[in-house]
């Protein structure tokens, strides 16, 4: 027998494990066991592999598309920029006081305010935290306690492509306490001291339910690679191995 022969039925690592440590939610589309998705591909459920059970769900026409892998990217999960969305039930586990958010992701669509990720407080609008865009899309916020008011912007364009952003809040730093990296490039900083903790509503992806009609929603068209969240602020280190670990792994 050849040593190839052996060797060959156990998968080889493509690349190191994320910061175990503090980690609150992992949505991984490129791990085919976590999710469920009907004939034609579209998604109803999207395995947290965290270990908390944070699992992302939805049915009918807000389902979002598996995508399969083409070119250099992987399997990805699109919401429409419509009606799509995922949702994760509140839990203590998601219940943070401090964050430390990574994320690759493709942005393609939207509505007015498109909303990509968001934890809210209270209201959809108010507390909490979230990667969202205003009115005109032109931008694209990483925010802390309110949404229009305490955050750090990017360029939509800097996600027309596929781009992975760091975003951290530590609520005991006297200033710039929430910060927002694109690609491992600091786009700023901010000064914000609010709770971030959201006691009852759930998380989100793609657009939210916490307004009054479907008209009033805030679809965002995205492309979903990889989400990872922590319930706390990982070490300069920390942050640079998670980066390396997503950039390899999805070949940005
Ligand atoms: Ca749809």
């Amino acid at each position: 027998m050849s040593v190839s022969a052996i060797w060959a039925p156990f998968p080889q690592a493509r690349y190191p494990e994320p910061v175990s440590e503090g980690m609150v939610a992992w949505w991984d589309a490129d791990d085919p066991s976590t999710i469920t998705k009907d004939g034609s591909d579209l998604v109803s459920q999207w395995n947290d592999k965290s270990g908390y059970g944070n699992n992302l769900s939805v049915s009918g026409d807000s389902r979002p598309l598996w995508i399969p892998a083409t070119g250099k990217t992987w399997t990805v999960i699109r919401t429409d920029g419509v009606d799509d969305y995922m949702q994760a039930s509140n839990s203590d586990s998601l219940d943070v006081a401090y964050l430390s958010l990574f994320m690759v992701l493709k942005y393609n669509n939207g509505e007015e305010w498109p909303m990509v990720i968001r934890k809210a407080k209270s209201g959809y609008w108010t507390g909490g935290w979230g990667f969202s865009g205003p009115q005109d899309q032109a931008t694209l916020r990483f925010y802390a306690g309110s949404w229009n008011v305490t955050y750090v912007s990017a360029p939509t364009t800097d996600f027309t492509s596929y781009a992975q952003l760091t975003g951290t809040y530590d609520k005991d730093l006297g200033s710039q306490n929430l910060k927002l990296w694109v690609n491992s490039v600091l786009k700023g900083t901010d000064d914000v001291t609010a709770s971030i903790s959201a006691p009852s509503l759930d998380l989100f992806i793609g657009d939210d339910l916490y307004s009054s009609a479907p008209s009033e929603r805030y679809a965002a068209g995205v492309d979903f690679a990889e989400i990872l969240m922590y319930e706390r602020v990982l070490s300069t280190d920390e942050i640079a191995h998670n980066e390396s670990y997503l950039n390899t792994k999805w070949g940005l």
